[in-house]
């Protein structure tokens, strides 16, 4: 299947009748099926195939569960190795900032107005009701004006402090970058903002289908493709399997103790009718980084893949390190002993996602990054590449 740059595709496979159960992991079935329908000749076809694209560019897939870091470590390899974001981009980066940041101060008014917490001492508390309404009138979008009502609210309401805090104690449902965000509000809503490469790194934008990137480093060609990371995403992946040399599967380990993305209205509910403090039943079920050593464990394991090295990037480690103090991962994987220590906490994660790979013939590479730091990704990139030019060479 071919690949268009910068283009979403939703491969048709994903469409036939036999993947529309896409809200659970079908990858691992999904491949099988596959197999079986390809003739012999088909799969040495595709095998010839892999071995020719090989030579001509490394093809490496990212892969991860929703929101893991697949999108910014793709930017990062635009601003490393491309020049940067496109006009569309930035274009489209305004608008994702303003987004990103109503969204965050909807959830933290939602969070007040539900909760009772309302706003703050009595001279002030019409005028935050003023602003809370014309807040809420827009969802995408707005005029400077938006931006200084938020930086308001953030700087002196009592209320909206407060949702920050519990919401960020509990780690459900605001952004990772909600505090960037409310931190430059007046600036993002300035009629001729301009974002900066960081802005456009702390963007959120749900990735749909599959996109791929064509870089050059050192004279080598590199085919990157990005995917959608959540459960209704998953069954389109395997339209990028074929001729892939090295996967790069992204796990946020700062989510030990969230719950998916795909089940937080439940949990957002929870809070609503009770207090925040008593949401934490949520314990009990799987987390994200659960999830992600399911899906993990599905792609490692495919026969498909046996041959292909994979490179774990442990994520979010920014968030981790300042996570990991202060809410015991034990709570969430009873396993673990080592406390409040980040190394003790990062050295049980890495043997958990080992022991979930078997009968593998290339190897697993596993690092930890912070992908929204240029540096942290160009470090674990580099180590990267010189493995897989050496596999190139050495092969060919
Ligand atoms: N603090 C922090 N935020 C990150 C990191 N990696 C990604 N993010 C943020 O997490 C959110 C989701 O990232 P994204 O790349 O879109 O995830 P994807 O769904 O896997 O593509 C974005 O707002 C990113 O800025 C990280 O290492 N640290
Ligand atoms: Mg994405």
């Amino acid at each position: 299947m071919d690949l268009h740059e910068n283009v979403t595709f939703e491969p048709t496979m994903a469409k036939q009748g036999s993947m529309k159960t896409a809200s659970q992991l079908r990858v691992s079935a999904s491949v099988s099926r596959l197999h079986h329908q390809r003739s012999q000749s088909q799969m040495k076809q595709a095998l010839q195939q892999h071995a020719q694209a090989k030579r001509d560019h490394l093809n490496v897939l990212l892969l991860g569960t929703g929101a893991c870091g697949k999108s910014t470590i793709m930017k990062q390899m635009k601003i490393l190795y491309r020049d940067g974001f496109s006009k569309d981009e930035t274009a489209e980066g305004v608008l994702l900032c303003r987004s990103n940041l109503l969204s965050t101060i909807h959830t933290l008014v939602n969070w007040c107005l539900t909760t009772g917490h309302h706003f703050d001492k009595a001279e002030t508390r019409k005028e935050l009701q003023d602003h809370e309404k014309i807040i809420m009138e827009h969802t995408d979008d707005g005029p400077p004006e938006i931006g200084e009502i938020i930086a308001k609210m953030w700087e002196h309401s009592v209320g909206i402090k407060e949702a920050f805090r519990q919401l960020t104690v509990e780690g459900t449902t605001l952004m990772d970058s909600a505090k960037y965000f409310l931190d430059k509000a007046e600036d993002v809503f300035k009629a001729d903002f301009v974002p900066t490469h960081e802005d456009i790194l702390f963007t959120r934008k749900v990735t749909k289908g599959l996109h791929l990137t064509k870089f050059a480093m050192d004279g080598n060609k590199v085919h990157m493709i990005d995917v959608g990371g959540q459960r209704g995403e998953r069954s389109k992946w395997m339209a990028a399997f074929d001729h892939c040399t090295a996967i790069m599967f992204v796990a946020a380990i700062s989510d030990y103790n969230l719950r998916p993305e795909e089940e937080m209205e439940e949990v957002l509910d929870a809070g609503r009718r009770s207090s925040a403090r008593n949401s934490k039943s949520s314990n009990k079920s799987k987390t994200r980084l659960d999830e992600s050593l399911d899906v993990f464990e599905a792609i490692a394991n495919l026969s498909f893949f046996k041959e292909v090295p994979i490179f774990l990037f442990l994520n979010k480690m920014d968030l981790f390190e300042e996570k990991i103090a202060r809410i015991d991962m034990s709570i969430y994987s009873p396993g673990y002993k080592g406390g409040f220590d980040a190394k003790a906490a990062v050295k049980y994660i890495k043997s958990r996602f080992s022991r979930r790979t078997k009968n593998r013939n290339a190897e697993l590479y596993i690092h930890t990054t912070t992908a929204i730091n240029t540096q942290s990704v160009e470090f674990v990139w580099k180590a990267a590449r010189d493995v897989l030019l050496e596999d190139k060479l050495g092969k060919f």
